[in-house]
């Protein structure tokens, strides 16, 4: 059977290994924790896993800054923990795709630390070095996407060096070819040993305005809902020469060229930009360039019907051939059960949402925990970790909310560890634990495989055309058509009863485990349910 395109339209299961198993009850979670519960994911009836960054790190963002792209950091375990993880998910038919955080090493990278020694040593142009403006000051206005300048002056080097996160994330100078030869070499030995694909971290930073250009005047425009909180003024600054440069394009080729000696491999590209969906359609079009492309436009959704229908609007309009990667949680932004849902309705939005997500043109990224509804952690002030959130407290309380210890049982340590985690766990998540919604047909651990299932038996809803239709003001409605398949998708993501005139309709679809009625061909779709028809 051909497997070369798994990924398309595939569901892939995102892992934060910090918190999803601690095997050696250090407190963190780790290789052979998500070795131990790979069975598990494999019930959920998923394509594949995705593996937030295991590599050897300081840590400073939690393994976003690599001190060596080649090796497993010991809180994690070992390379050979890895080449078993891998052996058992493809034993039980996962995918495996790791995180390639490429665009910025550690400060503590060699090549960092070779190239801040001095302005002429073999690596003095891996990274973007720049002189002070006379003044001393920064050589643009270009800022941190996590706050503050995106420069910081290094008293060796006696140069400003850049960074689009912290501080000891220095940035890559990808317009040296070496630097680009470097990151594809380390990308091979992933693929000689074996994973599936990978997840590229902020795919449209990797290159900068050679002439350092000064970004335009900060502009906030509130009509979109794109990037960080608002609480946090850096994100508003308009990124047009720092970030999505058109060198990019051609990098993504080469990178592709890679990726094709391994056939059935992937590569999904995290995109945060202004215009992501046009940005997606440059990097996945073509079939030459990226595979599928992430963006941030349903992780910072609001709870808006209209906003997601102007969303899929945009991406009607803007995406041609290219093909996304959707996700409404992650280990950056606040879970989508608490961004949208309500105490109220527990499980209901959680899992109409998951419904809708599901139903999109494209392939879907799950975050560990989703299929649980688990709702934002509120993590206490002493207890936060995140370098990002800290500065900006409480105004923008970081992203450790969505990243507290994957609830597995009930008891206080939620079967995660043996010892207090390096996060809390959140006790509002110990009645929604694995082991307490397995048993239970009605949960959400059991809806989420219903979903997934459905999903699989019916192609056109991660294949077909999708076309919008207007419903009504508080109703998301699309057809998906595949061959001589035509699918209605009708979701009600209010908590309001609502109605619908339908088209005429074949045939009602079975087992997606939602209620409503049709009567005088009306839908009658309560609170939080959906509804699928063939038409
Ligand atoms: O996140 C990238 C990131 O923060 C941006 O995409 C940002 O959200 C967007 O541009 C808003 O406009 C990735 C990782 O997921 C995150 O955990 C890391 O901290 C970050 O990169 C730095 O490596």
């Amino acid at each position: 059977q051909d497997n070369t395109f798994w990924w398309r339209g595939g569901v892939i299961y995102q892992i934060y290994p910090r918190s999803f198993m601690d095997s050696n009850g250090d407190g963190v979670g780790d290789l052979p924790g998500v070795t131990e519960r790979l069975e598990y994911v494999a019930s959920l009836g998923v394509d594949g896993i995705w593996l937030s960054p295991f590599f050897t790190s300081p840590m400073r963002d939690f393994g976003y800054d690599i001190s060596d792209y080649r090796g497993v950091d010991p809180l994690f375990g070992t390379l050979d923990d890895f080449k078993r993880l891998l052996e058992r998910a493809h034993a039980l038919g996962l995918k495996v795709i790791i995180d390639q955080v490429i665009s910025h090493t550690s400060d503590q990278h060699p090549w960092f630390q070779e190239s801040r020694m001095n302005r002429d040593n073999p690596r003095a142009e891996w990274f973007v070095w720049a002189d002070p403006n006379p003044d001393g000051t920064p050589p643009n206005n270009w800022l941190s996407i996590f706050g503050g300048p995106a420069w910081t002056f290094d008293s060796r080097r006696q140069q400003y060096y850049l960074h689009n996160f912290l501080s000891s994330q220095p940035d890559l100078n990808f317009h040296n070819p070496e630097v680009r030869a470097a990151q594809l070499d380390n990308m091979r030995f992933w693929l000689e040993l074996g994973v599936d694909g990978f997840r590229l971290d902020t795919v449209n930073f990797y290159f900068h305005d050679q002439h350092l250009r000064s970004n335009p005047a900060l502009t906030i425009d509130a009509t979109r809902t794109m990037g960080a909180p608002k609480e946090n003024p850096y994100t508003w600054q308009r990124h047009v020469y720092d970030i999505s440069r058109p060198e990019n394009v051609d990098f993504l080729r080469e990178l592709r060229a890679l990726m094709d000696e391994y056939p059935g491999t992937t590569t999904v590209g995290e995109i945060g930009d202004d215009t992501p969906l046009e940005r997606m359609a440059e990097y996945t079009s073509g079939g030459d360039k990226l595979h599928m492309a992430y963006t941030f436009d349903l992780l910072n959704s609001p709870r808006s019907p209209d906003y997601i229908r102007g969303v899929l609007q945009r991406f009607q309009q803007f995406a041609g051939d290219a093909w996304p990667c959707w996700a409404l949680s992650n280990h950056d932004v606040v879970r989508s059960a608490t961004r949208w849902g309500s105490e109220e309705c527990a499980f209901a939005y959680p899992r109409v949402a998951l419904a809708l997500l599901f139903s999109l043109r494209g392939s879907v990224c799950l975050y560990q925990g989703e299929e649980l509804g688990l709702p934002e952690a509120d993590v206490p002030f002493e207890r936060i970790q995140d370098p990002y959130g800290l500065p900006l407290w409480p105004d923008f309380k970081g992203r450790d909310g969505c990243r507290t210890p994957m609830p597995w049982d009930d008891t206080p340590l939620a079967g995660f560890s043996t010892i207090e985690p390096w996060l809390p766990v959140a006790e509002p998540h110990l009645p929604l634990s694995v082991a307490r919604q397995q048993e239970d047909p009605e949960s959400m651990l059991n809806a989420t495989r219903r979903l997934l299932r459905f999903r699989h038996q019916h192609p056109a809803l991660f294949d077909g055309d999708m076309e919008l239709l207007e419903l009504g003001e508080a109703l998301v409605a699309f057809t998906r058509e595949r061959g001589s398949d035509k699918l209605l998708c009708v979701f009600n993501l209010t908590g309001q009863p609502q109605t619908a005139a339908l088209p005429e309709i074949r045939e009602a679809l079975q087992e997606h485990g939602f209620q409503y009625e049709v009567s005088g061909g009306t839908l009658h779709l309560p609170p939080y349910q959906a509804a699928y028809f063939r038409l």
